[in-house]
């Protein structure tokens, strides 16, 4: 669709940006955090950990102070489960409850709107010892965990994201870790560990309604669209397959508390059906979520499966994450995108159509909390970070925004990743995300200066002028 004019973006639009907590405030264990899974798991060799990170535990004053003057009017952060319960459940942990109250206040004083995350990966290590998601305990101790940050920040918080990426969790466990000496989960503990989390977060949505009315609340997932790869019939079913059980599944159950059929016939035939107690659906059903919280990155392109174990391959450049299933689906190069320097599709217009998939099946607002370019960047001799493919997949992005609200889709917010450098979650230091550039190395630590990068002055243009200085 070709519009003569595009619709300009609503005045009250969430310009932001988005990190997650073990990903920028180091300090693993000070304050009186509990170890997380990320704290117990082994990195990939070469990479640097997330022991330090970006420091910002102890910095995020002049953090936020850039983030005002970045223009910002929205940060969605995460909270660390294990500050709040070092051990994932029992007492309360007053200096990590202090630190987030520190930090919000902070942000508010600064007119930055908090969008707070309650889990971004890092499950107490406690309770990944007990079993984690496949033990119903979880449910419980997640419930207590979004009790008490309504009960604390309920006042102060008008956003709240339940789970990050729940769908990454379940597909690629791999790539987020696993603890020290720990296998990989088998597909059917995958899919009893999502069934769990789903009921844990029906739970916590209709919390929200009890103790914070005023507040929303949504669950965040990395969504994309498959595109065939020909126009054989079967390559559509294939595409279908792969964009249902990645995605549409997944929010399926967090927005209509039921399963998608193509999912429940996929689970059956494999018996990896999960275990359901009597009143799951009812929670599942009364705990809606008012948005969808939406992280894009890329699209794929699928083909139908030959049936052999040449379905299956890395990611491009990246050994953690497998795609590809044999009966299921088979990616297929697409010849009409760029890459990123990490091998990541790059295509802005695969986010307009995401969008109005979404838009079209939910009926929900939609703010997107993840969006970005990971380069290794560089600070060149000028002192400065020339980030110009960064500037470049960004307004690309922004524009296909602006052309799904034209189209009728109701976004209210757009957080890229990240608004300053973090540890990726797995490739290390060197793949930057940021804003602002963190002037430290893999390993070597440096000062951690804050430098703006040149997307720092362009995104801060672009949200003086509401999106029309692009
Ligand atoms: C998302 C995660 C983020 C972040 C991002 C970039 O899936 O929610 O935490 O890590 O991906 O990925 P990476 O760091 O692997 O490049």
């Amino acid at each position: 669709m070709h519009y003569k004019t595009p619709k300009d973006f609503p005045g009250n639009f969430l310009w932001g940006a988005s990190t997650s907590a073990y990903q920028i405030e180091g300090a693993w264990n000070e304050g009186g955090k509990g170890m997380s899974v990320i704290d117990a798991m082994d990195h990939p060799e070469g990479t640097a950990g997330f022991t330090v990170a970006s420091d910002h535990y102890h910095r995020y004053q002049e953090d936020i102070r850039l983030f005002s003057e970045l223009g910002l009017k929205a940060y969605r952060f995460s909270i660390a489960w294990t500050r709040i319960f070092p051990n994932g459940t029992g007492e309360a942990n007053e200096e990590g409850l202090a630190f987030y109250d520190r930090l919000i206040d902070e942000l508010i004083a600064n007119g930055i709107e908090p969008l707070v995350t309650m889990y971004h990966f890092d499950l107490p290590y406690a309770l990944d010892e007990q079993g984690g998601w496949l033990n119903r305990q979880t449910v419980d101790a997640f419930t207590l965990y979004a009790k008490t940050l309504f009960q604390r920040y309920g006042h102060k918080v008008n956003y709240w994201i339940t789970i990050n990426e729940q769908n990454t969790l379940i597909l690629h466990p791999g790539a987020v870790g696993i603890p020290k000496g720990g296998t990989l989960p088998t597909k059917k503990e995958l899919y009893q560990q999502n069934h769990n989390m789903m009921v844990a977060q029906g739970r916590v949505m209709a919390l929200c309604k009890e103790l914070s009315p005023h507040a929303q609340i949504g669950p965040a997932l990395n969504m994309t669209s498959m595109y065939q790869a020909t126009s054989k019939p079967e390559d559509a079913i294939a595409a279908h397959n792969w964009e249902t059980l990645r995605g549409y599944s997944f929010l399926d159950l967090a927005v209509h508390g039921r399963y998608n059929p193509l999912l429940w016939s996929y689970l059956e035939e494999r018996d990896w059906l999960p275990r359901i107690e009597a009143d799951d659906f009812d929670v599942m059903q009364k705990g809606r979520p008012d948005f969808i919280a939406m992280n894009y990155y890329s699209t794929a392109t699928i083909a139908e499966s030959t049936g052999s174990a040449q379905d299956v391959s890395p990611r491009a450049g990246d050994q953690q994450i497998m795609l590809g299933e044999i009966g299921v689906y088979r990616p297929e190069e697409n010849p009409y995108v760029d890459k990123t320097k990490y091998g990541w599709v790059i295509d802005p217009v695969g986010l307009r159509l995401t969008l109005r998939k979404i838009y079209e099946r939910y009926a929900l607002p939609i703010v997107i909390t993840e969006n970005g370019i990971g380069a290794p960047d560089e600070l060149t001799e000028d002192g400065k970070v020339h980030d110009d493919y960064r500037v470049q997949f960004l307004r690309s992005h922004i524009e296909q925004i602006q052309l799904a609200i034209t189209d009728g889709v109701n976004v209210f917010g757009y957080c890229p990743w990240a608004a300053m450098d973090v540890v990726s979650t797995h490739q290390g230091y060197g793949k930057r995300y940021g804003f602002i550039y963190v002037d430290r190395g893999e390993f070597d630590l440096k000062g951690m200066d804050r430098i703006k990068k040149d997307s720092y002055y362009w995104y801060q243009r672009l949200i003086s002028t509401n999106g029309k200085d692009i």
